[in-house]
């Protein structure tokens, strides 16, 4: 496929495909359209953007290919950077380090040497592709080096960073033994985007304090003239599509079936979480037992269907959490569970949008409790999905999504007592508690969705003062 330069590009650590064995035997792609595609796609299509990213596995020679109208760019991977880079700076240093250090954070530095000759090689590839005057938005924690790296290689470009996780307070950050590098990384954009208020402000902090710029509210000012932006712009989702999927008939079939299947209790508590040490799992189940155990709820009228999709399964730590998951979650059916009512129902897969739109529509309560959370767009999935304005959400405040959601039951994940007494009330609540609270965080996710979050990303960027670039055009929505 042609490559030619373009004016937008995205550069992300995973493309939005994955390789898949088509029915002849060879390979192919399959879109795995998460959140961000959907964002992405109509400013991707305005623009006839490219998208830099890696396919997942080893595979060299990868040609750059066209996927559903959107260009896309391979960037290979050697076992021993998914080693070093992937699962080790990325998820083993970065990842804990940012959220609170739910896990403990290892700093290795041939680590961080891969770290710094990946974000190189995205770099130079997104050099290499931009056509001059572009604009090219790097996302997230694995390439933060990215955009001072492009910066040096090609000046004449406008570059936007997004984080989609926390940005730590100093207190953590400054742990990290190439903290200044990381800062300087991030500098290169000309404008930084967190999910919250509070992330731009740590960001902004630590840049005064330790690379020593001067700064005014959300800007930094350079040596070399340049100011970079650093502000909050929420991630959401896309709102009408989810409502329009959850009142689909075949939604509305399948919610039916899965109450029938879990034997049509009084209640169905849900929780969709990646299998990570940062969602708060183990104490959600943990808090729903003990309700159960002291004799709060039945396992005749309430069962909780925990969803845990696979994720990093390479990495230590993510073994030891699924095997204490099994552990607990046999340790609860066996003590409080009855013949074909379990007090669980666990599974460890993932499932097609359908099915989560229907696990959504059937069940009453949702618990999201991550220890910390960038925003969590299950939440946001499962408000978009309650178009009837019922169903309970069970939020913790430590998830970004908590600043908007202010009508959910929010609790603080640390505290048991305090999940219990919460679960309790979504339980109990009557009709008109329930529709009051959904129909005020409804209002607020169709306001906000993810074509809100785009565009405002977009036309900020715009307007950064970069007197070399040429603006990108919005996207063409109807
Ligand atoms: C990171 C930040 C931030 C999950 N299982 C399946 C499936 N999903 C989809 C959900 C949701 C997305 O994946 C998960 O997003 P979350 O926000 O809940 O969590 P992270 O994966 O940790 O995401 C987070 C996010 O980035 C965006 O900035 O909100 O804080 O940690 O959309 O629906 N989708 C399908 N099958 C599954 O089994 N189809």
């Amino acid at each position: 496929m042609r490559t030619v330069p373009a004016d937008l590009v995205i550069v992300a650590n995973r493309l939005p495909v994955d390789r898949v064995e088509q029915s002849d035997g060879t390979p192919g792609w399959r879109g795995s359209p998460g959140g961000l595609v959907t964002a992405i796609e109509p400013v991707m299509r305005a623009n006839d953007g490219t998208w830099i990213g890696w396919p997942g596995g080893t595979e060299t020679d990868l040609e750059p290919f066209e996927y559903d109208g959107m260009n896309l760019v391979p960037m290979t991977m050697s076992q021993s950077e998914i080693e070093l880079f992937y699962e080790g700076f990325a998820n083993g240093t970065i990842w804990p380090l940012y959220h609170d250090l739910v896990a403990k954070p290892e700093f290795h530095r041939e680590w961080w040497d891969a770290y710094v000759a990946v974000n190189q090689r995205f770099a130079e590839k997104a050099a290499s592709l931009a056509n001059k005057g572009a604009t090219v938005w790097v996302h997230d924690y694995q390439l933060q080096l990215v955009p001072q790296m492009l910066r040096e290689l090609r000046p004449d470009l406008r570059i936007g960073f997004y984080l989609h996780i926390p940005f730590p307070p100093a207190e953590l950050f400054q742990q990290l033994p190439w903290r200044r590098q990381i800062l300087e990384g991030l500098l290169g954009a000309d404008l930084v985007g967190f999910q919250l208020p509070g992330g731009a402000g740590n960001f902004v902090r630590l840049v005064r304090q330790r690379v020593g710029h001067k700064t005014h509210r959300d800007l930094v000012y350079l040596p070399d003239g340049r100011t970079v932006r650093a502000a909050a712009f929420p991630i959401s989702i896309d709102a009408a599509g989810f409502e329009e999927l959850a009142q689909s008939d075949a939604v509305a079939e399948r919610a039916t079936a899965i109450r029938e299947a879990l034997g049509n209790p009084r209640r169905i508590f849900l929780g969709i979480d990646r299998l990570d040490y940062t969602k708060g799992i183990y104490a959600r189940l943990r808090a729903f037992s003990e309700l159960i155990a002291d004799g709060h709820l039945d396992v005749e009228d309430a069962v909780f269907v925990q969803v845990a999709v696979p994720s990093r399964e390479q990495v230590e730590q993510y073994r030891i959490l699924r095997d204490e998951i099994d552990r607990l979650v046999g340790r609860i059916n066996g003590d409080l569970g009855r013949i074909g009512k379990p007090a669980i129902s666990y599974l460890h897969s993932s499932y097609p949008r359908e099915e989560m739109a229907a696990l959504y529509r059937a069940a009453d309560i949702m618990v999201v409790t991550p220890y910390r959370d960038g925003m969590n767009l299950v939440a946001k999935e499962y408000v978009a999905c309650r178009f009837e304005d019922d169903g309970a959400l069970v939020l913790s405040e430590f998830a970004g999504a908590a600043d908007e959601l202010r009508q959910a039951w929010l609790v603080n994940p640390y505290d048991i007592n305090a999940m219990k007494s919460s679960m309790l009330e979504a339980y109990a609540a009557d009709e008109k508690e329930l529709t009051k609270r959904m129909r005020a965080m409804r209002k607020t996710i169709r306001q906000h969705d993810v074509a809100a979050w785009a565009d405002s990303f977009m036309s900020e960027l715009a307007d950064v003062d970069n007197t070399h670039a040429k603006p990108v055009k919005p996207a063409k929505r109807s």
